[in-house]
């Protein structure tokens, strides 16, 4: 059955995979899953349409036949339970993948958000210039915490697992900011998920879309 996938029509990144059909493309590369994407641009995302499949209008959402999901954690974690290779078979490793996959969303992708908005989408507010510390406050501590953690591990428990495609994703949203590189382990985490096959398969893809126009001389 066919994937479909709709991702930005032309990503405000330009090309960085920030956008978060890369994580859904990278699941699919990474159960070796072909998909085609249908783009779409911001106008459409918010036309019924889009929104009969998104309520909150945005990307990406996942069709497939009859079924239908958006929320990138409920897509990734339905490839995951379908295929093998992104969840454990014990029982409790599984448990504690999808674990990490909540954590990613759930703990340590919220205060990065928080970085975007009080950088751009708040940045011309009064407040936005003593709200900044704060939010950078934030993120420290819980990259603190998730190195950690992490030690000097290659990946957050035992195997790759989704739970680390879903922690290098939101990770690799700071790496504009240059805040990454205050924590070398997790840059170096961040870098291991990078370097697979099937992360740079799906970076390409969107890349092939996103890439800025070459410049006219
Ligand atoms: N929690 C959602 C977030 C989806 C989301 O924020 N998508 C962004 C692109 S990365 C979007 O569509 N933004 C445009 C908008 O919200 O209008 C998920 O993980 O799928």
């Amino acid at each position: 059955m066919t994937i479909t996938l709709t991702a930005f029509e032309r990503s405000p990144d330009r090309g960085l995979g920030l956008a978060r059909d890369t994580r859904v493309r990278w699941a699919l590369e990474e159960v070796g899953q072909p998909y085609e994407v249908r783009l779409v641009s911001f106008k459409a995302m918010k036309e019924p349409a889009h929104l009969a499949l998104h309520p909150f209008g945005q990307i990406p959402t996942y069709e497939e036949g009859e079924l239908a999901l958006f929320e990138t954690g409920a897509i990734v974690f339905h490839l995951a339970q379908r295929h093998p290779g992104l969840l454990p078979k014990d029982d409790h490793a599984r448990a504690r993948a999808i674990t990490w996959m909540f954590a990613a969303l759930n703990t340590v992708e919220p205060p990065i958000l928080d970085l975007v908005n009080v950088k751009i989408v708040e940045g011309d507010k009064p407040w936005a210039k003593d709200r900044l510390p704060l939010v950078q406050e934030r993120i420290r501590n819980r990259l603190n915490q998730l190195a950690a953690r992490l030690g000097d591990a290659e990946w957050l428990d035992g195997a790759f697992s989704a739970g680390d495609l879903m922690m290098v994703s939101v990770l690799l949203r700071l790496r504009p900011s240059g805040m990454l590189d205050e924590f070398p382990s997790l840059a170096a985490y961040v870098a291991r998920g990078e370097a697979r096959p099937a992360y740079q398969r799906a970076f390409a893809a969107q890349w092939a879309i996103n890439a800025p126009e070459p410049q006219a001389s």
